[in-house]
């Protein structure tokens, strides 16, 4: 089953977004593994957006990212990695699909919400760097068959 690494940004926990957001991850039968509340320290922020330094953006990324407690996660579930992507709606909210959690619930590329890694080398990079091997929870739950056959 794949893992992919899910943070709820600084503006989804300032708007009370965080129901709302893991509300959907759970009715699609998307299984939590591991879950920290953090304000990101600059370093971690840093090296997690390690891919855009030196772009424009990048000093007011970094900001935000450290602005208020975030919600950084795990996720399991059958093809998660592109279903995350999907649920989330494009980087851009603006031209994020109505239905989607940037397309329903955000507008700008600097307050977009949410983090989801874009494949599986990004999900073991950033599960690494965010959980030790004894934060994430191997566990399974008894409606599974009904979920995935
Ligand atoms: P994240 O990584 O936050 O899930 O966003 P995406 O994976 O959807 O998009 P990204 O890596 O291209 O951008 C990372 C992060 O930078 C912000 N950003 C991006 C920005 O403020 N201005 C920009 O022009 C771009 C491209 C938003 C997300």
């Amino acid at each position: 089953m794949e893992r992919t690494f899910i943070m709820l940004k600084p503006d989804a926990i300032q708007r009370g977004w965080m129901g709302e957001i893991l509300g959907r991850m759970e009715v699609k039968g998307y299984k939590p593994v591991a879950m920290k509340f953090m304000r990101l320290p600059k370093e971690l922020a840093e090296r997690h957006y390690g891919e855009h330094k030196g772009k424009p953006f990048f000093p007011n990324l970094i900001e935000y990212i450290t602005s208020g407690p975030s919600l950084v996660m795990v996720w399991e579930g059958d093809g998660i990695i592109a279903g995350m992507r999907t649920m989330m709606g494009k980087t851009n909210p603006a031209e994020a699909a109505v239905g989607t959690i940037r397309g329903d619930l955000a507008q700008q590329t600097g307050r977009n919400l949410i983090h989801g890694s874009d494949s599986p080398e990004s999900a073991k990079r950033e599960i690494e760097l965010f959980f030790n091997d004894y934060e994430l929870q191997t566990w399974n739950r008894s409606i599974a068959p009904w979920l995935i056959e």
